[in-house]
Protein backbone atom coordinates (compact mmCIF):
# COMPACT_ATOMS: atom_id res chain seq x y z
CA UNK A 1 0.00 0.00 0.00
CA UNK A 2 0.92 3.57 -0.38
CA UNK A 3 1.74 6.03 2.10
CA UNK A 4 -0.86 8.67 1.97
CA UNK A 5 0.65 12.25 0.87
CA UNK A 6 1.13 13.92 4.23
CA UNK A 7 -1.40 16.83 4.65
CA UNK A 8 -0.73 20.57 2.87
CA UNK A 9 2.28 18.72 0.59
CA UNK A 10 0.47 17.81 -1.95
CA UNK A 11 2.72 15.60 -4.77
CA UNK A 12 6.00 17.08 -3.14
CA UNK A 13 7.33 13.25 -2.54
CA UNK A 14 7.25 13.05 -6.26
CA UNK A 15 10.41 15.72 -6.41
CA UNK A 16 12.99 12.62 -5.42
CA UNK A 17 13.20 11.44 -8.82
CA UNK A 18 13.11 13.54 -12.20
CA UNK A 19 10.84 10.97 -13.41
CA UNK A 20 8.79 10.95 -10.85
CA UNK A 21 8.68 15.15 -10.99
CA UNK A 22 7.35 14.96 -14.37
CA UNK A 23 5.12 11.95 -13.88
CA UNK A 24 2.88 11.17 -10.92
CA UNK A 25 1.56 15.00 -11.24
CA UNK A 26 0.70 14.14 -14.76
CA UNK A 27 -2.90 12.83 -15.89
CA UNK A 28 -6.63 11.68 -14.83
CA UNK A 29 -9.71 11.12 -15.78
CA UNK A 30 -13.48 11.51 -14.72
CA UNK A 31 -16.16 13.53 -16.10
CA UNK A 32 -16.49 16.24 -13.85
CA UNK A 33 -19.93 18.18 -14.62
CA UNK A 34 -20.50 21.84 -15.60
CA UNK A 35 -21.15 23.78 -12.50
CA UNK A 36 -19.24 21.89 -10.26
CA UNK A 37 -16.64 23.92 -7.94
CA UNK A 38 -14.08 24.33 -5.13
CA UNK A 39 -13.99 27.65 -4.91
CA UNK A 40 -11.58 30.21 -6.48
CA UNK A 41 -7.78 29.20 -6.51
CA UNK A 42 -5.51 30.58 -3.79
CA UNK A 43 -1.60 30.88 -4.75
CA UNK A 44 0.23 28.44 -3.07
CA UNK A 45 3.89 28.31 -2.89
CA UNK A 46 5.33 26.10 -5.71
CA UNK A 47 9.00 24.38 -6.02
CA UNK A 48 8.07 21.69 -7.53
CA UNK A 49 8.78 22.88 -11.28
CA UNK A 50 11.72 20.67 -11.40
CA UNK A 51 11.47 18.32 -14.58
CA UNK A 52 9.44 20.92 -16.64
CA UNK A 53 12.27 23.51 -17.24
CA UNK A 54 11.59 24.74 -21.20
CA UNK A 55 14.21 22.63 -23.45
CA UNK A 56 17.40 24.34 -24.60
CA UNK A 57 16.74 23.14 -28.12
CA UNK A 58 19.30 20.44 -27.46
CA UNK A 59 17.79 17.39 -27.46
CA UNK A 60 16.12 15.05 -30.17
CA UNK A 61 12.72 13.54 -29.83
CA UNK A 62 12.04 10.02 -30.83
CA UNK A 63 10.25 8.82 -34.06
CA UNK A 64 11.75 11.31 -35.75
CA UNK A 65 9.80 14.17 -34.56
CA UNK A 66 10.85 17.60 -34.54
CA UNK A 67 11.40 19.88 -31.58
CA UNK A 68 10.33 23.04 -33.00
CA UNK A 69 7.04 21.44 -33.55
CA UNK A 70 6.45 21.11 -29.61
CA UNK A 71 6.54 23.09 -26.86
CA UNK A 72 8.84 21.08 -24.47
CA UNK A 73 8.45 20.67 -20.36
CA UNK A 74 10.90 18.08 -19.78
CA UNK A 75 13.42 16.43 -21.79
CA UNK A 76 13.76 13.08 -19.44
CA UNK A 77 11.44 11.45 -19.55
CA UNK A 78 10.34 13.52 -22.47
CA UNK A 79 7.25 15.41 -21.76
CA UNK A 80 6.31 17.51 -25.21
CA UNK A 81 3.10 19.27 -26.18
CA UNK A 82 1.79 19.88 -29.91
CA UNK A 83 2.16 23.66 -30.50
CA UNK A 84 -1.59 25.06 -31.67
CA UNK A 85 -0.88 25.74 -34.99
CA UNK A 86 0.06 22.00 -36.01
CA UNK A 87 -3.29 20.72 -35.70
CA UNK A 88 -4.29 22.88 -37.82
CA UNK A 89 -8.37 22.44 -39.22
CA UNK A 90 -7.69 18.51 -39.48
CA UNK A 91 -9.51 15.69 -38.10
CA UNK A 92 -6.55 13.45 -37.66
CA UNK A 93 -3.50 14.44 -35.82
CA UNK A 94 -0.39 13.74 -38.05
CA UNK A 95 1.77 11.02 -35.68
CA UNK A 96 4.56 13.25 -36.12
CA UNK A 97 2.75 16.22 -34.49
CA UNK A 98 1.32 14.13 -31.95
CA UNK A 99 2.10 14.97 -28.07
CA UNK A 100 4.29 12.87 -25.62
CA UNK A 101 3.66 12.51 -22.30
CA UNK A 102 6.01 9.85 -20.41
CA UNK A 103 6.27 9.05 -16.85
CA UNK A 104 9.18 7.22 -17.00
CA UNK A 105 12.03 7.27 -19.67
CA UNK A 106 11.29 5.92 -22.66
CA UNK A 107 12.49 1.65 -24.47
CA UNK A 108 14.81 1.00 -26.50
CA UNK A 109 13.82 1.77 -29.87
CA UNK A 110 15.43 -1.67 -30.86
CA UNK A 111 12.24 -3.15 -29.78
CA UNK A 112 10.24 -1.49 -32.83
CA UNK A 113 12.76 -3.97 -34.15
CA UNK A 114 10.67 -6.79 -34.07
CA UNK A 115 7.27 -5.95 -32.51
CA UNK A 116 5.88 -8.82 -33.28
CA UNK A 117 7.81 -10.80 -30.26
CA UNK A 118 6.48 -8.46 -28.01
CA UNK A 119 4.77 -10.87 -25.41
CA UNK A 120 2.32 -9.78 -23.03
CA UNK A 121 0.88 -11.68 -20.02
CA UNK A 122 -2.85 -12.28 -19.53
CA UNK A 123 -4.61 -12.90 -16.55
CA UNK A 124 -8.28 -13.53 -14.62
CA UNK A 125 -9.24 -15.43 -17.52
CA UNK A 126 -10.15 -19.00 -17.27
CA UNK A 127 -7.04 -19.72 -19.22
CA UNK A 128 -4.26 -17.05 -18.30
CA UNK A 129 -1.03 -17.23 -20.56
CA UNK A 130 1.41 -14.76 -22.52
CA UNK A 131 0.22 -13.90 -26.20
CA UNK A 132 2.97 -12.82 -28.58
CA UNK A 133 1.84 -9.70 -30.55
CA UNK A 134 1.47 -12.22 -34.00
CA UNK A 135 -0.95 -14.22 -32.02
CA UNK A 136 -3.14 -11.41 -30.91
CA UNK A 137 -3.18 -10.18 -34.84
CA UNK A 138 -5.03 -13.61 -35.40
CA UNK A 139 -7.62 -13.35 -33.01
CA UNK A 140 -9.10 -10.22 -34.12
CA UNK A 141 -8.73 -6.61 -35.75
CA UNK A 142 -10.78 -3.71 -35.31
CA UNK A 143 -9.24 0.18 -36.55
CA UNK A 144 -11.06 3.33 -34.38
CA UNK A 145 -10.28 6.70 -34.24
CA UNK A 146 -9.54 7.76 -30.51
CA UNK A 147 -8.64 11.07 -28.39
CA UNK A 148 -5.40 10.57 -26.44
CA UNK A 149 -5.81 13.56 -23.56
CA UNK A 150 -3.08 14.03 -20.68
CA UNK A 151 -5.36 14.87 -17.54
CA UNK A 152 -3.36 17.88 -17.05
CA UNK A 153 -4.19 18.91 -20.31
CA UNK A 154 -5.07 23.01 -19.54
CA UNK A 155 -2.49 22.69 -16.32
CA UNK A 156 -0.73 25.83 -17.60
CA UNK A 157 -3.87 28.14 -16.80
CA UNK A 158 -4.31 27.29 -13.12
CA UNK A 159 -2.73 30.06 -10.93
CA UNK A 160 -1.92 28.03 -8.08
CA UNK A 161 0.50 26.38 -10.63
CA UNK A 162 -0.02 22.89 -10.00
CA UNK A 163 2.69 20.20 -9.68
CA UNK A 164 3.50 18.32 -12.88
CA UNK A 165 3.59 20.09 -17.04
CA UNK A 166 2.09 22.95 -17.13
CA UNK A 167 0.42 22.11 -20.59
CA UNK A 168 -2.00 24.65 -22.27
CA UNK A 169 -4.11 23.40 -25.41
CA UNK A 170 -1.88 21.09 -26.62
CA UNK A 171 -1.54 17.37 -24.56
CA UNK A 172 -4.27 16.24 -26.74
CA UNK A 173 -4.32 13.89 -30.02
CA UNK A 174 -6.80 12.91 -32.45
CA UNK A 175 -4.82 9.31 -33.79
CA UNK A 176 -6.32 5.85 -35.40
CA UNK A 177 -5.29 2.57 -33.48
CA UNK A 178 -5.61 -0.60 -35.10
CA UNK A 179 -5.82 -3.81 -32.66
CA UNK A 180 -7.47 -6.35 -31.23
CA UNK A 181 -10.67 -5.40 -29.08
CA UNK A 182 -10.16 -6.80 -25.46
CA UNK A 183 -13.36 -9.00 -25.71
CA UNK A 184 -12.10 -11.28 -28.46
CA UNK A 185 -8.76 -11.88 -26.59
CA UNK A 186 -10.77 -12.46 -23.23
CA UNK A 187 -12.76 -15.04 -25.19
CA UNK A 188 -10.30 -16.72 -27.22
CA UNK A 189 -8.62 -17.51 -23.32
CA UNK A 190 -11.82 -18.90 -21.78
CA UNK A 191 -13.48 -16.02 -20.25
CA UNK A 192 -13.19 -13.82 -17.69
CA UNK A 193 -13.00 -15.49 -14.10
CA UNK A 194 -16.15 -14.58 -11.62
CA UNK A 195 -15.54 -11.86 -9.49
CA UNK A 196 -13.17 -9.74 -11.48
CA UNK A 197 -14.64 -5.96 -11.88
CA UNK A 198 -11.74 -4.23 -13.33
CA UNK A 199 -9.36 -4.41 -16.19
CA UNK A 200 -5.51 -3.62 -14.96
CA UNK A 201 -2.59 -3.14 -17.70
CA UNK A 202 0.73 -2.63 -16.89
CA UNK A 203 3.13 -0.63 -18.79
CA UNK A 204 6.90 -2.59 -19.51
CA UNK A 205 9.32 0.39 -19.00
CA UNK A 206 12.10 -0.38 -16.54
CA UNK A 207 11.65 1.09 -13.53
CA UNK A 208 14.06 2.93 -11.11
CA UNK A 209 16.01 1.33 -8.66
CA UNK A 210 15.77 3.59 -6.23
CA UNK A 211 12.03 3.75 -5.79
CA UNK A 212 9.88 1.07 -5.08
CA UNK A 213 7.62 -0.72 -8.26
CA UNK A 214 4.50 0.26 -7.09
CA UNK A 215 5.59 3.70 -7.01
CA UNK A 216 7.21 3.70 -10.27
CA UNK A 217 4.91 1.79 -12.69
CA UNK A 218 2.28 2.86 -14.67
CA UNK A 219 -0.54 0.56 -14.15
CA UNK A 220 -4.22 1.71 -14.49
CA UNK A 221 -7.63 -0.09 -13.55
CA UNK A 222 -10.60 0.19 -15.36
CA UNK A 223 -13.77 -0.96 -14.89
CA UNK A 224 -14.06 -4.44 -16.01
CA UNK A 225 -17.36 -3.34 -18.25
CA UNK A 226 -15.50 -0.86 -20.00
CA UNK A 227 -12.71 -3.16 -21.06
CA UNK A 228 -14.98 -5.45 -22.61
CA UNK A 229 -17.34 -2.98 -24.18
CA UNK A 230 -14.71 -1.63 -25.60
CA UNK A 231 -11.05 -1.56 -25.09
CA UNK A 232 -8.42 -2.80 -27.62
CA UNK A 233 -5.02 -3.41 -27.75
CA UNK A 234 -3.39 -1.67 -30.72
CA UNK A 235 -0.16 -2.30 -32.97
CA UNK A 236 -1.00 0.09 -35.61
CA UNK A 237 -1.11 4.32 -35.02
CA UNK A 238 -2.64 6.39 -38.35
CA UNK A 239 -2.08 3.05 -40.58
CA UNK A 240 1.70 2.67 -39.30
CA UNK A 241 3.05 0.44 -36.18
CA UNK A 242 2.74 2.26 -32.82
CA UNK A 243 5.71 4.40 -32.82
CA UNK A 244 7.65 3.89 -29.16
CA UNK A 245 6.98 7.08 -27.70
CA UNK A 246 3.22 6.28 -28.15
CA UNK A 247 3.44 2.84 -26.53
CA UNK A 248 4.50 0.22 -29.76
CA UNK A 249 4.97 -2.18 -30.02
CA UNK A 250 1.57 -2.65 -27.84
CA UNK A 251 -0.61 -0.40 -26.04
CA UNK A 252 -3.50 -0.37 -24.03
CA UNK A 253 -6.28 2.25 -25.80
CA UNK A 254 -9.21 3.26 -23.66
CA UNK A 255 -11.61 5.20 -25.19
CA UNK A 256 -13.50 7.96 -24.34
CA UNK A 257 -10.89 8.04 -21.27
CA UNK A 258 -8.00 10.04 -19.84
CA UNK A 259 -4.46 9.43 -21.55
CA UNK A 260 -2.78 7.85 -18.15
CA UNK A 261 -5.68 4.73 -18.74
CA UNK A 262 -4.00 4.24 -22.17
CA UNK A 263 -0.87 1.95 -21.07
CA UNK A 264 1.50 2.09 -23.52
CA UNK A 265 4.17 -0.93 -23.63
CA UNK A 266 1.95 -3.45 -21.89
CA UNK A 267 3.56 -6.53 -20.72
CA UNK A 268 0.35 -7.37 -18.25
CA UNK A 269 -3.53 -7.51 -19.19
CA UNK A 270 -5.29 -8.67 -15.99
CA UNK A 271 -8.86 -8.88 -14.78
CA UNK A 272 -8.63 -7.91 -11.27
CA UNK A 273 -11.07 -8.45 -8.43
CA UNK A 274 -9.69 -4.88 -7.06
CA UNK A 275 -8.43 -2.04 -8.41
CA UNK A 276 -4.65 -1.67 -8.80
CA UNK A 277 -2.63 -0.21 -5.85
CA UNK A 278 0.08 1.31 -7.30
CA UNK A 279 0.34 4.89 -7.24
CA UNK A 280 -0.40 6.11 -10.15
CA UNK A 281 -3.91 4.39 -9.40
CA UNK A 282 -4.62 4.87 -5.63
CA UNK A 283 -2.88 8.24 -5.24
CA UNK A 284 -2.06 9.98 -8.66
CA UNK A 285 -4.95 11.13 -10.82
CA UNK A 286 -7.60 11.79 -7.93
CA UNK A 287 -9.30 14.55 -8.02
CA UNK A 288 -9.47 16.71 -5.50
CA UNK A 289 -9.89 20.30 -3.83
CA UNK A 290 -6.51 22.60 -3.70
CA UNK A 291 -4.21 21.74 -0.88
CA UNK A 292 -6.34 18.13 0.27
CA UNK A 293 -4.03 15.45 0.06
CA UNK A 294 -4.93 12.87 -2.17
CA UNK A 295 -6.85 9.28 -1.41
CA UNK A 296 -8.68 6.43 -3.34
CA UNK A 297 -12.21 7.24 -1.96
CA UNK A 298 -11.48 10.35 -4.37
CA UNK A 299 -12.59 10.45 -8.03
CA UNK A 300 -10.15 8.87 -10.12
CA UNK A 301 -9.83 10.14 -14.29
CA UNK A 302 -11.86 8.13 -16.28
CA UNK A 303 -14.22 9.21 -18.58
CA UNK A 304 -13.26 12.79 -20.22
CA UNK A 305 -15.27 15.81 -19.94
CA UNK A 306 -16.71 17.96 -22.65
CA UNK A 307 -13.75 20.34 -24.14
CA UNK A 308 -12.82 22.42 -27.50
CA UNK A 309 -10.60 24.15 -28.52
CA UNK A 310 -9.49 26.91 -31.70
CA UNK A 311 -6.56 25.64 -33.74
CA UNK A 312 -6.36 28.26 -36.42
CA UNK A 313 -5.72 31.17 -35.59
CA UNK A 314 -3.56 30.37 -33.18
CA UNK A 315 -2.75 33.96 -31.77
CA UNK A 316 0.40 33.11 -31.94
CA UNK A 317 1.83 36.05 -33.90
CA UNK A 318 -0.57 38.06 -31.64
CA UNK A 319 -2.45 39.94 -34.93
CA UNK A 320 -4.29 39.62 -37.97
CA UNK A 321 -5.69 41.32 -40.75
CA UNK A 322 -9.19 43.02 -40.83
CA UNK A 323 -11.83 41.58 -42.91
CA UNK A 324 -13.40 38.17 -43.89
CA UNK A 325 -11.76 35.66 -41.83
CA UNK A 326 -12.48 32.19 -40.53
CA UNK A 327 -11.78 30.09 -37.79
CA UNK A 328 -11.33 26.20 -37.36
CA UNK A 329 -11.48 23.82 -33.55
CA UNK A 330 -12.23 20.70 -32.35
CA UNK A 331 -14.58 19.44 -29.74
CA UNK A 332 -15.05 16.13 -27.79
CA UNK A 333 -16.77 14.64 -24.80
CA UNK A 334 -15.06 11.57 -23.94
CA UNK A 335 -17.93 8.62 -24.28
CA UNK A 336 -20.20 11.33 -25.64
CA UNK A 337 -21.02 12.62 -28.63
CA UNK A 338 -20.84 16.32 -29.71
CA UNK A 339 -24.16 18.37 -29.83
CA UNK A 340 -23.13 21.59 -30.91
CA UNK A 341 -20.44 24.11 -30.63
CA UNK A 342 -21.02 27.94 -30.24
CA UNK A 343 -18.33 29.99 -31.05
CA UNK A 344 -17.73 33.68 -29.71
CA UNK A 345 -15.43 36.60 -31.42
CA UNK A 346 -16.47 39.08 -28.56
CA UNK A 347 -14.93 37.08 -25.10
CA UNK A 348 -17.86 35.59 -24.35
CA UNK A 349 -20.41 38.18 -24.62
CA UNK A 350 -22.24 37.00 -27.56
CA UNK A 351 -22.24 33.70 -28.65
CA UNK A 352 -22.99 31.67 -32.50
CA UNK A 353 -23.30 28.59 -33.79
CA UNK A 354 -20.27 27.07 -35.70
CA UNK A 355 -20.56 24.72 -38.44
CA UNK A 356 -19.61 20.68 -37.50
CA UNK A 357 -17.65 19.92 -40.53
CA UNK A 358 -15.52 16.75 -41.50
CA UNK A 359 -16.50 13.17 -40.08
CA UNK A 360 -18.72 11.97 -37.77
CA UNK A 361 -16.04 9.24 -36.12
CA UNK A 362 -17.83 8.29 -33.18
CA UNK A 363 -18.00 9.45 -29.79
CA UNK A 364 -14.33 8.91 -28.40
CA UNK A 365 -12.81 10.66 -31.18
CA UNK A 366 -12.49 14.76 -32.10
CA UNK A 367 -15.15 16.90 -34.11
CA UNK A 368 -13.81 19.79 -36.40
CA UNK A 369 -16.05 22.73 -36.34
CA UNK A 370 -15.39 26.12 -38.37
CA UNK A 371 -17.15 29.77 -38.74
CA UNK A 372 -16.75 32.33 -40.73
CA UNK A 373 -16.47 36.14 -39.01
CA UNK A 374 -16.20 39.44 -40.14
CA UNK A 375 -12.48 40.52 -38.26
CA UNK A 376 -12.75 44.32 -37.56
CA UNK A 377 -9.93 46.31 -36.56
CA UNK A 378 -9.02 46.39 -32.30
CA UNK A 379 -9.37 43.45 -29.99
CA UNK A 380 -10.60 40.21 -31.37
CA UNK A 381 -10.97 37.29 -28.70
CA UNK A 382 -12.15 34.33 -30.52
CA UNK A 383 -13.78 31.21 -27.24
CA UNK A 384 -15.29 28.16 -28.08
CA UNK A 385 -17.94 26.21 -25.86
CA UNK A 386 -19.16 22.51 -27.09
CA UNK A 387 -22.35 20.67 -25.66
CA UNK A 388 -22.38 16.96 -25.67
CA UNK A 389 -24.85 14.62 -26.45
CA UNK A 390 -26.18 14.56 -22.55
CA UNK A 391 -26.44 18.49 -22.43
CA UNK A 392 -23.38 18.56 -20.45
CA UNK A 393 -21.85 22.36 -21.45
CA UNK A 394 -18.36 23.55 -21.11
CA UNK A 395 -18.32 26.16 -18.20
CA UNK A 396 -16.38 29.59 -18.20
CA UNK A 397 -14.09 28.95 -15.76
CA UNK A 398 -11.81 25.32 -14.57
CA UNK A 399 -12.74 23.44 -12.14
CA UNK A 400 -10.24 24.46 -9.07
CA UNK A 401 -8.12 20.98 -8.30
CA UNK A 402 -4.76 20.31 -6.33
CA UNK A 403 -3.22 18.51 -9.34
CA UNK A 404 -5.07 20.59 -12.38
CA UNK A 405 -6.76 17.68 -13.73
CA UNK A 406 -9.83 18.51 -16.35
CA UNK A 407 -9.62 21.82 -17.44
CA UNK A 408 -12.58 22.29 -19.60
CA UNK A 409 -13.16 25.69 -19.12
CA UNK A 410 -13.88 28.18 -22.35
CA UNK A 411 -12.16 31.38 -20.70
CA UNK A 412 -8.63 30.10 -20.22
CA UNK A 413 -7.93 28.77 -23.81
CA UNK A 414 -9.68 31.42 -25.73
CA UNK A 415 -7.54 33.19 -28.78
CA UNK A 416 -6.75 37.21 -28.50
CA UNK A 417 -5.54 39.05 -31.60
CA UNK A 418 -5.36 42.55 -32.94
CA UNK A 419 -6.80 43.44 -35.61
CA UNK A 420 -5.27 45.99 -37.95
N1 LIG B 1 3.55 2.68 -20.01
C1 LIG B 1 3.14 3.96 -19.97
N2 LIG B 1 1.90 4.26 -20.39
C2 LIG B 1 1.46 5.54 -20.36
C3 LIG B 1 2.27 6.58 -19.84
C4 LIG B 1 3.59 6.23 -19.42
O1 LIG B 1 4.39 7.07 -18.99
N3 LIG B 1 3.99 4.91 -19.50
N4 LIG B 1 1.79 7.86 -19.76
C5 LIG B 1 0.32 7.99 -19.74
C6 LIG B 1 -0.16 9.35 -19.82
S1 LIG B 1 -0.16 10.25 -18.38
C7 LIG B 1 -0.68 9.85 -20.97
S2 LIG B 1 -1.39 11.38 -21.03
C8 LIG B 1 -0.61 9.09 -22.24
C9 LIG B 1 0.18 9.88 -23.26
O2 LIG B 1 0.22 9.24 -24.50
P1 LIG B 1 1.22 9.70 -25.63
O3 LIG B 1 2.58 9.91 -25.03
O4 LIG B 1 1.19 8.62 -26.65
O5 LIG B 1 0.71 11.00 -26.18
O6 LIG B 1 -0.03 7.80 -22.06
C10 LIG B 1 -0.31 7.17 -20.85
N5 LIG B 1 0.22 5.82 -20.83
MO1 LIG C 1 -1.33 12.13 -18.83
Amino acid sequence: MVEPTPPGEPDRRLDRGRFLAAGAAGAGGLVIGAGIGWGVATAVDDDDAAGDAAGDGAFELPDGKRVEDFVVHSEDPVNVETKRGNFDASYLTASGFMFIRANLPLLDLALLETPDEWTLTVEGVNDPRELSVSELKRIGVVTRPTVIQCSGNGRGYFEHEPSGSPWTVGAAANVFWTGVPVSAVAEALGGVRAGMRFLTGTGGEELPSDVSEREAVVERSVPVEKGLQDCLLAWEMNGEPVPLAHGGPLRLIVPGYWGINSVKYLRRLAFTPQESDADIMVSSYRVRPIGVESDPSQPTMWAMNVKSFITSPTGENGSMDAGPSRLFGVAWAGENEIEQVEVSTDGGETWEAATLHGPSLGAAAWRQFTYAFEAEPGELVLASRATDSEGNTQPELRMENEAGYAHNGWRDPAVTLEVA
